[in-house]
This record gives C-alpha cells, sequence and structure tokens, in this order.
C-alpha cells in the first residue's frame, strides 16, 4: 500500500469546473491554444510543475522574516548557507529564475562557435545557448525516444555518443557538458548515479567542465535511491551530494524542487574566479549578488525548501502520486512514456491519435479535447512546440507527446482519479478527435501564442 502524503492540508483555494457549454466558448475565444485561457476557466490545471508549488508553514513564515535589504540580505546568508549543506557547494549566485541562471552562466562560459553537450538540454537551455553563439548537442540514450520500453534510466547519457562526439569535435571546441536532472524534454526520466560519474570521469579526462541543471535534483535522488543498486540504504541527502561532487557547478530553477513559486540560482563548487565573474555579469542582468532579481522573502523560502524537499517520505508521496495517474492510465490501455518521470505523466499523442499526422498536432489536439472534455489542462511537447528549420520546415519532433504536469503538494489522487477518467473517456472515442491548423503563427516560441483551428 502506499503511504499517504506526510502533511495535512491547512489552506485551501477554490477551484471550479465550468459547464461545457461555457468551456467550448472560452475555448474558441483562446483559438483553440490552451495557453491561452484564463487560468481561472481551468478546473485542474496540469500546464507545468514550475512555480505552481504549494509551500509549507514553515517556508511561509520564513516569508515573514526575509530580510528586504538591498545589500547582504540575512536571507542570503541563509541560502548560501542552504547550498553548502545540501550540495557541499562553496558559492551561491541567486537568479530570478532558472533561464537567469542560464544566461548568466552560459555568458561566461561559451565562446562562439563551441558545443555546448547535454543528455537533452530543456527549451530555455537551448536557446540561451544559441543566444551565447553555443551549438547545442543531445546525447540522451536511444531508448528514451520508444515509449513503450522500460528503461530505469531513460535520461542517461549515452557514453559512446559521448566519447565518438569529444573524439571528433576535439576538446577545446566544447564549452561543457550540462546534465539535466531528471531530463526533462525525456520525460522528466532520471539520470543514473553511475552515469553521472561515468560522464564526469570521460569529461574530466578531456578537460571539459561539467555542470547539472539542477532544476529537479530531489525527484532523481529518489529515482536513484528506489532503482540503483548500493543506493537502497542512502538517505537522499548522501545521494544528492554524491550528485554534485562529479560536478563543478549547477544552474537551478528553483520553481521546480525548491518547493516555492519564484527563484532560480547558479552553484559553484570551489572556483572562486568562476563566482567572481558570476556576480559581476548577474549584476546587469539579475541584481546585486545577495538578491539576484528576488525579494528576501524568496530567498528565505528557497533556502527552506531546497532542506525540505530532502525528506524521503515526501518524495515518496510525491512521485508515487506521478505512477498511479501513470498506471491509471496504463491500465485503460492508453500509452504513456513509460516508466512515468518524476513530475508528469506523457501521453504518447501520436499513438493515441494514430490518424492525426504530426503536422496537424495530435498533442495539440489532445490538450484541446481534454479541456472540453474535463476542464483539465495539459501541455503539447511535440511538433507544434519545436517550430520551424531554417528552410521554414516544421521540425517534426521525436515523439508527440501530451505532458500531465503534477504541481507539488497541491492535487489529491481524487484529483489524479479524475484526470484518468476524462482522458479515458476520450480514448473511447479518439477517432472523433480532428487535428489542427494556424490560423496565426507567432515566428518563434509559436505554442504560446498561436492560434489554431480544425482541420
Ligand atoms: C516546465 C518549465 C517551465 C517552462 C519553461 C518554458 C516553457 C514552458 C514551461 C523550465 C526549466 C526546466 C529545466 C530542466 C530550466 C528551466 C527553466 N521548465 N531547466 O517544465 O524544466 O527554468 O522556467 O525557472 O526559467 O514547465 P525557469
Amino acid at each position: 500500500m502506499r503511504l499517504p502524503e506526510p502533511y495535512r492540508i491547512k489552506v485551501v483555494e477554490p477551484i471550479r469546473l465550468l459547464p461545457r457549454e461555457e468551456r467550448e466558448k472560452r475555448l474558441e475565444a483562446a483559438g483553440l491554444n490552451v495557453f491561452a485561457l484564463k487560468a481561472e476557466d481551468v478546473f485542474i490545471d496540469l500546464l507545468t510543475d514550475s512555480g505552481t508549488n504549494a509551500m509549507s508553514d514553515n517556508q511561509w513564515s520564513g516569508i515573514m522574516i526575509g530580510d528586504e535589504s538591498y545589500a547582504g540580505s540575512r536571507s542570503f546568508y541563509h541560502l548560501e548557507a542552504a547550498v553548502k549543506e545540501v550540495f557541499e557547494y562553496n558559492y551561491v549566485v541567486p537568479t530570478h529564475q532558472g533561464r537567469g541562471a542560464e544566461n548568466t552562466l552560459f555568458s561566461i562560459l561559451i565562446k562562439p562557435g563551441q558545443y555546448v553537450m547535454g543528455n537533452m538540454h530543456f527549451d530555455t537551455t537551448e536557446a540561451h545557448i544559441r543566444l551565447k553563439k553555443g551549438i547545442p548537442i543531445n546525447l540522451v540514450v536511444d531508448d528514451a525516444f520508444d515509449t513503450s520500453k522500460y528503461h530505469p534510466f531513460k535520461g542517461n547519457v549515452d557514453l559512446g555518443k559521448l566519447e565518438r562526439f569529444i573524439a571528433e569535435k576535439k576538446p577545446e571546441n566544447i564549452a561543457f557538458m550540462l546534465i539535466t536532472i531528471t531530463c526533462n524534454s525525456a520525460g522528466g526520466q532520471p539520470v543514473s548515479m553511475e552515469n553521472i560519474r561515468e560522464v564526469s570521469r570521460i569529461c574530466r579526462k578531456n578537460n571539459i567542465p561539467v555542470y547539472i541543471d539542477a532544476a529537479r535534483f530531489a525527484e532523481n535522488a529518489y529515482f536513484i535511491k528506489a532503482r540503483e543498486k548500493d543506493y537502497a540504504d542512502k538517505t537522499i541527502a548522501e545521494i544528492v551530494k554524491e550528485m554534485f561532487s562529479y560536478a563543478d557547478g549547477f544552474t537551478m530553477s528553483a520553481k521546480k524542487d525548491a518547493l516555492v513559486n519564484i527563484g532560480g540560482m547558479i552553484g559553484i563548487k570551489d572556483d572562486e574566479s568562476l563566482y567572481n565573474r558570476a556576480r559581476e555579469v548577474n549584476i546587469t542582468y539579475e541584481g546585486f549578488p545577495t538578491y539576484g532579481g528576488l525579494a528576501g522573502r524568496d530567498l528565505e523560502a528557497v533556502a527552506r525548501g531546497l532542506k525540505e524537499v530532502l525528506d524521503v517520505d515526501y518524495l515518496r508521496a510525491r512521485i508515487g502520486q506521478v505512477e498511479y495517474l501513470g498506471k491509471l492510465l496504463s491500465d485503460a490501455g492508453i500509452p504513456i512514456q513509460t516508466p512515468v518521470g518524476g513530475h508528469a505523466v506523457f501521453v504518447d499523442a501520436g499513438k493515441f491519435l494514430p490518424h492525426i499526422e504530426a503536422e496537424e498536432f495530435p498533442g495539440e489536439a489532445l490538450a484541446v479535447e481534454l479541456y472540453l472534455e474535463s476542464g483539465v489542462r495539459a501541455v503539447e511537447v511535440g511538433t507544434c512546440m519545436m517550430g520551424r528549420d531554417a528552410e521554414g520546415k516544421n521540425i517534426i519532433a521525436p515523439m508527440e507527446l501530451l505532458r500531465l504536469t503534477i504541481p507539488r503538494r497541491v492535487y489529491t489522487d481524487n484529483h489524479m482519479g479524475y484526470v484518468a477518467k476524462s482522458l479515458i473517456d476520450i480514448y473511447g472515442k479518439r477517432e472523433t478527435v480532428r487535428g489542427l491548423k494556424f490560423t496565426y503563427e507567432p515566428p518563434i516560441l509559436r505554442h504560446f501564442l498561436a492560434r489554431f483551428e480544425r482541420v
């Protein structure tokens, strides 16, 4: 039996389910794009787990004693102490969110034309690499792209691909390696300790620095404990320290595993001159080094969240809930990325709607249908999100996915049951679902502002 969540609910926020005719009207007005809906017209919001967390009483009390001093805020020193304790890193540079950290760190590390290797970079990461004239390279294992195949660590770097890439391109043309844990783009899939260790060994042998995209570091540690030989008896805190011992630094969107609503940071293990550069660059974009675009209260909440998230009972309940939703769906025959990831169930919309071709966006079509059916908002991760190549052709995604992203500590299993039932009902009449075409297509990041009609 799954143990229930190790917390109880002290504050609630009402949500409402609009009648179907109303949902139809609102979605029409939104140009059939769920990003354009008002949040209050959504019943259960599974758009993202980013910044949608419920904070604890401990974090909320930290909010009240945040130190709002411009320079030298006490809350900054609390954050610094938390980073030393959790990651055993000496230095931290706060930023307003993850992409702020990417912008600052990448401006220092990337020389134009250099490659940035990774398992699978997240969208904003890839965008920041390109903005610094770097070339993003994804070296994830091929099994990541086969949704029906079980692999305990689908976020792993393919070590053969890594060694061949370094040999071919030469270390001096590679800025650094970035391991994203868990690997969001592959479906919230974890990276094993063995893989992190080996990637680090190969990169160090070639003098290539190793960084971690730490957005979901604790969820990754939980998977290592649950699935990797020799780690079952280690604490999450011990596993986190070992993971980060293999890297030189990290970027982090605190909006995920720091259990807050806004925030980010750069962590640096021991390179003092890199720390000084990062502080300097950060000032222009994010702010003075002891606040980095955040209020003192935000720093305080992040400091507390970083420690709270190491609770194995919390992680078991959290990932257990994602697995619960995944099981309800797969028991009903719905194709999903297997095994489920740490923060979301990824429905294989390509297989769910085989009659809709990639360029008619099966993931978007399913998101539209799910909102109409149930008021649930999910997000496409597929060809619509990919955009177009230099010749103007659609870049066909390796998988057409619909991401059901579960905010931390926000919804109950009953909410999950409702989401599953709604999708199962759609599955029963899946051949009636129609593909989409643009009535308006923005030139970049089109999925956010696009408008559609049915084919
Ligand atoms: C997610 C997000 C948030 C998001 C971003 C862009 C479009 C839609 C939703 C953000 C991540 C992430 C990883 C691994 C860096 C960022 C950027 N994820 N790395 O999954 O997942 O962090 O949003 O704090 O700037 O919904 P940031």
